[in-house]
Order: structure tokens, then sequence, then C-alpha cells
């Protein structure tokens, strides 16, 4: 018996039904600028959320009430047989997951290591009669209280090599799955205070970390992507891989900017001040945009609720950048995100994954017909048009101040300011939501 029983595969059914269980835009098969939906977007199931997650909040305990929950390895088959389930309801390409939303954690690490690895081969063998693939594995470096003052920045060394001795067991795991890429979230990598903290040593010990992670990725011929998440804080109150911009100078500094891509999670780019599409647009022109968690923050609580995407327009807006710069390779649209902890029915698992999953698609679709419409791209060109002469690109590869300056005398120059339209384009986007 299956805890989804009674359940059929959702189909889609266009967007005039009222079924609560069809897609109203996500037809896989869609054709769109070329490619399959399914591949486009290349959805991804969080196992934390969807089946690690038991509903607590910090005035309360857990709400749901799962069959699978518990601490034996019985416990994590049941778990894997119920992820499959729903990945099979939904038609889902893809999952991800940390170590310890699979495993029952062990007394000692060669017990935590054991039972991952057996969890590992019986969702291997899964795999084998399902569509689903791993998007991406990870460690959980956050949660057991051993690692409550950091994973790689720990101040004890004991710390730091307990983590990277996980993350080669969580490498190796995706490894053996197949997985598309390995993500690295720093959540505890940040610190609670200054008083008690050396921030330039904790900097060089992640960098070394991440040096070590990619010599790793390259000895065992892992073929995915290592991506970093940035996130500013929460629950460390700062927290190193604060955003895009952040991580893109910390890579440099460790000479990894060809080796390492970026996650960019919606919650996060909210929290770091940004929208999403920021974050985005401005890894895809560092040329490290991997892959994408979706969710949504509640704007109003200001903090990482991790919903489910629910708004076309802003989600048309992230994946105009992606499509911009020619779509996922190894990355995907992994829902990070969570039922709210009242939502107790398979039947809400099943409805929150359909409709985020009918948002996005809504969104993509508006998004690729800005693209194929140009206009947007067009105007934006044309904005820049004036740098395409000839002196233009001679006054940014080798000009002076001095010659700027004769210039300005000689031609005489005396800009004339140009209407930005903002509230056109604006007008113009909305003709596509
Ligand atoms: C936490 C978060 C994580 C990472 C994986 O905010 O986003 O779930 O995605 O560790
Ligand atoms: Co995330």
């Amino acid at each position: 018996m299956s805890y989804f029983d009674g359940i059929a595969p959702i189909a889609y059914e266009g967007p005039e039904t009222a079924n609560e269980r069809a897609f109203r835009h996500y037809d896989p098969d869609e054709m769109v600028m070329g490619k399959r939906l399914e591949d486009h977007l290349r959805f991804a199931v969080a196992w934390w959320h969807s089946f690690a997650w038991p509903g607590g909040d910090p005035f309360g305990g857990p709400t749901f009430e799962r069959p699978w929950f518990g601490d034996t390895m019985d416990h994590a088959r049941a778990k894997a047989d119920a992820a499959f389930d729903l990945f099979a309801i939904l038609g889902q390409p893809f999952f991800c997951f940390h170590d310890a939303d699979i495993r029952p954690e062990g007394a000692s690490f060669a017990e935590s290591t054991r039972n991952l690895e057996e969890i590992v081969d019986y969702i291997g063998v899964k795999m084998e009669s399902a569509k689903t693939k791993l998007l991406w594995g990870t460690a959980n470096l956050f949660t057991h209280r051993r690692f409550m003052a950091g994973a790689a920045t720990n101040p004890d060394p004991d710390v730091f090599a307990y983590s990277a001795a996980t993350v080669k067991t969580c490498m190796d795991a995706t490894l053996k799955l197949g997985g598309a890429n390995y993500v690295l979230w720093g959540g505890r990598e940040g610190y609670e205070t200054l008083l008690n903290t050396d921030l330039g040593r904790e900097r060089q010990q992640a960098g070394r970390f991440l040096q070590m992670v990619v010599e790793y990725k390259h000895k065992i011929g892992f073929q995915g992507t290592i991506l970093v998440e940035p996130k500013p804080q929460e629950p460390s109150k700062h927290q190193y891989d604060y955003d895009v911009a952040t991580v893109y100078g910390f890579l440099k500094e460790f000479g990894l900017e060809g080796e390492v891509k970026m996650n960019v999670e919606q919650g996060h780019a909210i929290l770091a001040g940004h929208s999403f599409e920021h974050e985005l647009s401005l890894a895809a022109a560092l040329g490290i945009l991997g892959s994408i968690d979706m969710n949504r923050n509640d704007y109003q609580s200001g903090w990482d609720t991790d919903q489910f995407p629910n708004s076309v327009p802003e989600v048309a807006l992230a994946y105009y950048e992606i499509l911009k710069m020619g779509g996922f390779t190894t990355g995907g649209t992994n829902f990070d995100a969570k039922l709210r902890r009242q939502s107790l029915d398979p039947e809400d698992l099943v409805a929150a994954h359909v409709g985020g999953m009918d948002v996005c698609a809504a969104g993509l679709k508006a998004a690729a017909a800005m693209l194929e419409d140009g206009t947007l791209e067009a105007l934006r060109e044309a904005r820049y048009a004036g740098w395409d002469s000839e002196d233009a690109r001679a006054l940014l590869k080798n000009a002076t101040l001095q010659d700027c300056y004769d210039c300005v005398i000689e031609r005489p120059i005396n800009p004339e300011p140009r209407s930005g339209r903002q509230e056109r384009l604006e007008y113009l986007v909305n003709r596509f939501i």
C-alpha cells in the first residue's frame, strides 16, 4: 500500500480545466523554443522538505505524522518508497537530497556512512525502474550539534575533517546515483557574533575546503557541476556566501571561478536584498549560473519561509534570464519548498507540487514568448547602440582620462539624456504574462 493511494498520475488537461489533480500549463511534451517543456524546466522534488520535514516551527513540534518517520533503516526505505510514489504521480524527472534526509544518523561516522551506502543502493535499484534521476546531492552540515559553530569554518579542525569526510561520502553517493550536480550550501558557514570569530581565518578554511571538493570531483571523475548556493543569513546571523557577487569574489580568490557555479534560490535572493532575477542575471553575466532553487518567501514576515512559488509574473522574469543564457545544462528547477504546517494530507503534498510546476511552466512560456517577440531585447540593445561604433569601442579599450577630455572639448560633446522607458517596458512585459 502506498501513502499516496487513490491519487492517480497527474495529466495535462489545459488551462480551462477545473480539475485540481491536473496540470493546466505544464505539458511536459510541449515544444517551447525548440525544446520540450520538461527538458527546459528539469523539475526536482526536494527530499528534505517533502519527506523529512516534520512540520515544526519555533513554537510548536511536529504536525505531520508520516508513516516513515523514525530512525531505522526500515523507516528510511519506507520513506524512499513514498518518495518514488510521489515522483511517479508527478512525472518528476529529478530529485535532490542531503545525506541526513535519506539515512538515519549512526552512532559513529562509520555507521552513518554504512547507512548512507545501504540506502543509496536501495534508491539506485528504485531508479532503475523509474524515470526520475538525481539533479543533485549534498551534505547536511548544519543540523547536528557538532556543526553548530560551522563545518568548514569551525574553530575546531576536527569538525573541518569530519565535514570534509562527510562531503566525500555524499559526493560518492551522488556519483553512484548518476547525479547531474553536487551542491554546497553553507548553512553554518558564518558567525553569530564577531566577538568570538576570526573572520579572516574562517574564510581561508572555507576556500581550502571548496578546493578540496573540486580536487575530489576530478579524482573520482564526477562529470557533474559543483554548485555553491548563496544565502546571506539564517541560520547564522551572517553567512559568508552572502550572494552571487560575494561568492564570485570568493571563487576568484581561491582560483575556482572556472570550476564552480551557482545554485540560486529565490528566497535567498530576497533575503540578500535583491530580486531573484537580479541574482540570476548577475550569475549569467559572470558565466556561473548553474541551477535554481525555486520557492518564495512571505514578503511580510521577512525570513526564509520556503513556500511553493505562486506568482507567474515573478517566475517569468526569472526564467527570462535563464532562457536568455540558453537554458539549463546540468541544472534544473529544484522545489526547495515546503508545505505550511497545517497542510497535513498526502493530497497537499501533491497539490503543492502540481501548483508550483504549473506556475513555473506558465512563467517559462511567458518568458519564451517575450524572447521570441524580441521587442524587449531590441529596445535593450538600442539603448546601448552607441557602444557599437569604432570610436566607442576604442574608448573602453585604450582611452585615458586625458583622451576623453580632449575629445569632449574637440567634438564637442554635450550628451542629451534619453528616456529609460521603464513604465512602457513594464507594460510590454505584462502583455506576455
Ligand atoms: C536552506 C537551503 C538548503 C539548500 C541545500 O535555506 O536552501 O535546503 O538548498 O542544503
Ligand atoms: Co536551497
